[in-house]
């Protein structure tokens, strides 16, 4: 029995509630959207409802005057004869957990509810004064009907297994704790507080085990992962197989994850559909799994194909998304999201990746409007094997396109009106071959890149030659723009010289594995893909091929205080872009000074 100071607090709670005011939450609810989430854990699909008590929130504008006796007290104080006052509790049950200043003097804290002395943990609320007067007040405090007892009646050294076992992990080591947790029947639970991660697994749960029962109550789910069966970027296509992909999102390009909360592959960069927006594909488990097979007998379109194609699509734009940001293709500069988290630009243009599009065959394209509209990409089946494939399993055919609208944005400022000549056009293929071809890069080798050998099941590709150091293998040259209409064929000539200028790079500096999330390395992969976006947002609008090479330059310049000035001249001359290079005549000469 708990002694009877702990009961009389436990009595005096609840006549407190009795006579809140509005302020304080209304009776528990039944089940509903914002209070439950029931969580799958494990092998198993252990079914676990995790319950948080509804919250109340109140905003006061110029703010609520705080009477003088509280004032001076500190934020910790402040805050709790704040809570105890507006909720007319008492204030041993308000305990200050953590609080900070922010910019321009306002003041968050965050106080839970206490009983018996000891803490809720999920119970809880957040205070906000500017100045001495409060701004803003939110609190998930309860009234229980019945408090359990302070005093475990079952250790948790007894349970452990159970729980372990239950949770498919092991106790970390780090410190349980004993707190009450607000029940959805209205009581309130004594729990014992453990860690139990599975670091094969990739789990990581706080689990509440019931301190009179052993029951396990509650989790919190420390990972929020996502899962994702499709190819990693760096695979070409669907002939080196899917892969199942834990939490492939960049926190830092996409800090609300790839999903905004939805559990389809819709989120703030990109929804990847068929048909209509709507038609999205789903996750095939809770938790944001899209484990999804590719069966190669079957036509695309049967499933589970499509779910596979919209699955892979989703992860390959977000991936090109996040990546490109890294390198400086933010909100800022005109990049393709629904929200712009206040960073800058304009926003609700998330891309619109439409697979399997029925108005086409055999191509893919990529409509790119200013910033502030969506850009527009069309997947296409393509026809000449049997079943036919899809473009949305070759990887730098999405690539490829997902790179025409960041060319497009950040050449000119977001207008989408400066690749719009012939040869700027033609370079706009140049770079989406060269990025793709980038992204696919397993080592330092440098090898031959034939582009989507696997959509037309042809080792040649869709290009004329693979782009090559060996210019046997690939003659092509400055001059060879002259006289061309064809977008394509001129964008062959640019993607063969960044291959070049790329060969020379990694042969100057290595090449590194995380270029991807690492920016800051001196590998050449690294070292070029800096200066292939930092030129796209120098070069003028509708630029040359002279113009564009003298923006790299000057990128190189801008970065790396030209250390790579000669070793670029001497890739650019080398393909008839030389520093007398005008009019498609080549020049192979490179500065006196190189
Ligand atoms: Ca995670
Ligand atoms: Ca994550
Ligand atoms: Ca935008
Ligand atoms: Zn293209």
């Amino acid at each position: 029995m708990a002694p009877l100071g702990k009961l009389l607090s436990s009595v005096f709670l609840a006549l407190a509630w009795a006579s809140a005011t509005s302020a304080a939450p209304g009776p528990l609810k039944p089940h509903t959207h914002s209070t439950h989430h029931t969580r799958s854990i494990g092998t198993r699909g252990l079914q676990v409802e995790v319950y948080n008590p509804p919250s109340s929130f109140e905003t006061f504008g110029e703010g609520l005057a705080q009477p003088e006796s509280f004032a001076g007290g500190g934020l910790s104080s402040e805050a709790r004869s704040f809570v105890s006052n507006r909720l007319r509790v008492d204030q041993s049950t308000v305990e200050y957990r953590s609080g900070f200043e922010a910019a321009r003097g306002t003041r968050h804290a965050y106080v839970r509810q206490r009983a018996n002395g000891i803490p809720f943990a999920n119970a809880v609320a957040n205070v906000a004064f500017k100045g001495n007067r409060v701004v803003t007040f939110g609190s998930s405090f309860v009234r229980p009907s019945r408090i359990a007892s302070a005093t475990p009646t079952v250790d948790l050294q007894s349970v452990l297994p159970t729980i372990e076992e239950q949770l498919e992990g092991k106790w970390n080591n780090h410190p349980a704790s004993l707190e009450y947790l607000a029940r959805p029947d209205g009581t309130a639970a004594l729990a014992h507080v453990v860690q139990i991660q599975n670091l094969e697994a990739n789990t990581w749960y706080e689990a509440f085990v019931d301190a009179h029962s052993g029951e396990l109550l509650s989790v919190t789910d420390f990972s929020a992962e996502a899962s994702y069966r499709v190819l990693p970027l760096t695979k070409q296509d669907l002939r080196e197989g899917l892969e199942l992909l834990v939490d492939p999102h960049d926190p830092l390009s996409s800090p609300d994850g790839w999903h905004s909360g939805t559990t389809v592959t819709a989120g703030n960069n990109v929804v990847a559909y068929k048909g209509t927006q709507a038609s999205t594909t789903s996750q095939s488990a809770d938790g944001l799994v899209f484990d999804y097979t590719y069966n190669t007998a079957v036509a695309p379109a049967q499933a589970p194909n499509v779910d596979a194609a919209r699955t892979n699509a989703f992860y390959a734009i977000n991936t090109v998304h996040d990546i490109a940001y890294r390198y400086g293709f933010t909100e800022a500069s005109f990049n393709f999201q629904n929200d712009n988290f206040g960073k800058g630009g304009s926003g609700n243009d998330r891309v619109l990746m439409s697979v399997q599009d029925s108005s086409g065959t055999n191509n893919a394209n990529f409509a790119t409007p200013p910033d502030g509209q969506s850009g527009t990409c069309r997947m296409y089946i393509w026809t000449t094997t049997s079943p036919n494939r899809d473009g949305s399993l070759n990887n730098d055919i999405i690539v490829h396109e997902m790179t025409h609208g960041i060319t497009n944005r950040l050449t000119g400022g977001g207008t989408a009106r400066c690749l719009q000549t012939t040869e700027s056009r033609g370079m706009g293929e140049g770079w989406s071959d060269a990025l793709a071809e980038w992204t696919e890069q397993k080592s330092e080798v440098i090898a031959d890149f034939v582009l989507a050998p696997y959509v037309t099941n042809n080792p040649a590709g869709i290009r004329t030659r693979p782009y090559s150091t060996n210019s046997t293998t690939n003659p092509l040259r400055y001059s060879n723009v002259a006289g061309q209409s064809v977008v394509h064929r001129i964008g062959e000539i640019w993607a063969n010289i960044l291959h070049n200028v790329y060969a020379s790079l990694v042969g100057q500096y290595g090449w590194s594995p995380v270029a991807f999330t690492n920016i800051d390395g001196r590998e050449g992969n690294i070292v070029y893909a800096h200066l292939f976006f930092d030129s796209l947002a120098l070069q003028p609008c509708n630029p040359t091929f002279v113009q564009a090479r003298d923006a790299w330059i000057q990128a190189d310049l801008n970065r790396y205080d030209g250390a790579n000035k000669c070793l670029l001249w001497a890739q650019f001359a080398s393909k008839g872009l030389g520093v007398n290079a005008r009019n498609f005549v080549d020049d192979f000469s490179v500065p006196a000074d190189c």
